[in-house]
């Protein structure tokens, strides 16, 4: 079978099943307990969600299916006449078939959504390019982002039919993977336009073009080819152009999913367990990853090593570097790009970032700031195991990505949670289609109150 959508059709009633054996064989199965740490505590670590297609293991990363990004990277196929593919780099494409279906696709089935993403992505409704050309040029890039997505809601299949009741819940995940795949599709049209809004008048800046793939159109629409789409605002020639591509590729294909219980990830299937619709639950989720403690640290990063690189000689000074360190640790600030909730290693999605820069000497051999974001791997993990308090003192992947597309040109720091927003909707929305294909109840976890949770301290 060569359809995503048929795969799905058979797949889900089979899934279901096994749901359903599952709850009555083992339904009342212990799997974790609730502390009062955990519940004043963010509920971290509290095994109480199902996500279908990711897991997060805290020494190799982040894991797609059970494949790390090692095994994606050499798994997933590429794909023939991609613009200036790199041998390295999958298309976020062929990620989608993975997350969705749970199996790696042949050349031909990612070839085939690669083509239908494009035709479902080739233009904004007129009414969303109207509401978006209205908004403030000041309005933050996430908050445009949202309404976007939000608006594009006038057009969602599950809403309407749901509205005129024709259909019934076996049905719902047809037309959630109808929107999820609309939604997906225009992601670039919707990026570019907030870029065009907040940095250029309102004026287009590229054009999307059909026969390419996803993460070329995120490129073209923000001006930043030098092909026949885009206004080439960077005046890159054929290799750096080609080059950001891949960037752009590699970036959109890592950042798809990082498990379910992240913010982005968790709002977009909170919202959805109450039947929103895919438009809804994903602009929700774009709210969370605004948040400072979520989508906004790369742009911290960048900040960072900027800041650095003004206060030390050089970016091989490893003793100014070291001295730096301390003085932020001693004033009580973290280091940016350093640390993690749950992974215990360096971020392997750090390591594929970096890895690209490492097979681009020639391009980044002169910028200071990669060079710093380079060495501080020596560096800061030995500072802040001398603090003592990190769990985790190796990079994680906002010590790299930031910095990267800086280099590139996009130098607009809110605008880098935009392009993160484009990729974290194919890991939430695949899970939004499964939670409609398995008809998963609404989520609605009991809350305690003070004195209900002070009975609990005798
Ligand atoms: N620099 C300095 N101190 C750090 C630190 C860092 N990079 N990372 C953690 N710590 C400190 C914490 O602030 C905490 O101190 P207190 O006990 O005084 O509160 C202590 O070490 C223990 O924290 P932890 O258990 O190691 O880390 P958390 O799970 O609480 O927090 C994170 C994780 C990412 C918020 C934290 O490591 C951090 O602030 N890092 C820097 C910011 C950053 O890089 N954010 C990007 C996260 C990327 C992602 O989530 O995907």
């Amino acid at each position: 079978v060569i359809d995503l959508k048929t795969i799905l059709k058979e797949q889900i009633p089979i899934r279901k099943n096994e749901i359903q054996k599952i709850k009555k064989n083992y339904g009342n199965k212990k799997i974790d307990e609730i502390t009062i740490n955990s519940l004043l505590g963010g509920m971290r670590g509290n095994r109480s969600m199902f996500w279908r297609s990711t897991s997060l293991d805290p020494n190799l990363g982040i894991k797609f299916h059970g494949l790390t990004i090692e095994d994606c990277q050499k798994n997933l196929p590429k794909l023939p006449n991609t613009y200036g593919q790199d041998e390295k780099i999958f298309l976020p494409e062929t990620m989608l078939w993975l997350l969705i279906t749970g199996e790696v696709p042949t050349v031909e089935q990612a070839m085939i959504l690669k083509v239908e993403l494009a035709k479902r992505g080739r233009k904004l409704p007129d009414y969303v390019d109207k509401v978006m050309s209205t908004l403030p040029k000041d309005l933050h890039p996430m908050t445009q982002f949202a309404i976007g997505i939000a608006t594009l809601n006038k057009d969602s299949q599950f809403r309407e039919n749901y509205e005129k009741g024709s259909i019934g819940k076996a049905d719902y995940w047809e037309s959630t993977y109808e929107d999820t795949l609309n939604l997906i599709a225009l992601l670039p049209q919707l990026a570019g336009k907030v870029y065009s809004n907040s940095y250029n008048n309102g004026q287009p800046l590229g054009q999307f073009n059909e026969n390419e793939d996803w993460s070329y159109n995120i490129c073209s629409l923000l001006g930043m080819t030098n092909t026949s789409d885009s206004m080439n605002i960077q005046n890159f020639d054929d290799k750096k152009s080609q080059d950001f591509v891949n960037l752009m590729r590699l970036y959109t294909g890592i950042h798809v999913d990082h498990e379910g219980g992240n913010v982005s990830a968790h709002a977009t299937h909170l919202v959805g367990s109450a039947l929103s619709d895919a438009y809804l639950s994903y602009s929700s989720g774009i709210m969370g990853l605004a948040g400072p403690l979520h989508g906004l640290a790369a742009q911290e990063v960048v900040r960072f090593l900027i800041a650095m690189n003004s206060n030390i000689s050089s970016p091989n000074d490893k003793k100014s570097i070291k001295d730096y360190l301390w003085s932020l640790l001693n004033s009580h600030k973290v280091i940016p790009g350093y640390g993690h909730a749950v992974l215990r290693q360096t971020d392997p999605r750090w390591t594929a970032m970096v890895d690209f820069a490492k097979r681009h000497p020639e391009e980044f051999e002169n910028d200071k700031n990669v060079m710093l974001m380079q060495n501080l791997v020596n560096i800061a993990p030995g500072v802040l195991k001398e603090h003592g308090k990190t769990a985790n003192p190796y990079p994680n992947v906002d010590a790299a990505s930031g910095i990267l597309f800086y280099h590139y040109g996009v130098r607009e720091l809110l605008f880098f949670t935009v392009i993160f927003g484009c990729s974290r909707a194919l890991g939430p929305l695949s899970q939004l289609v499964w939670d409609r294909g398995l008809g998963l109840p609404i989520e609605r976890p009991k809350s305690l109150d003070l004195k209900s949770l002070k009975e609990y301290c005798d």
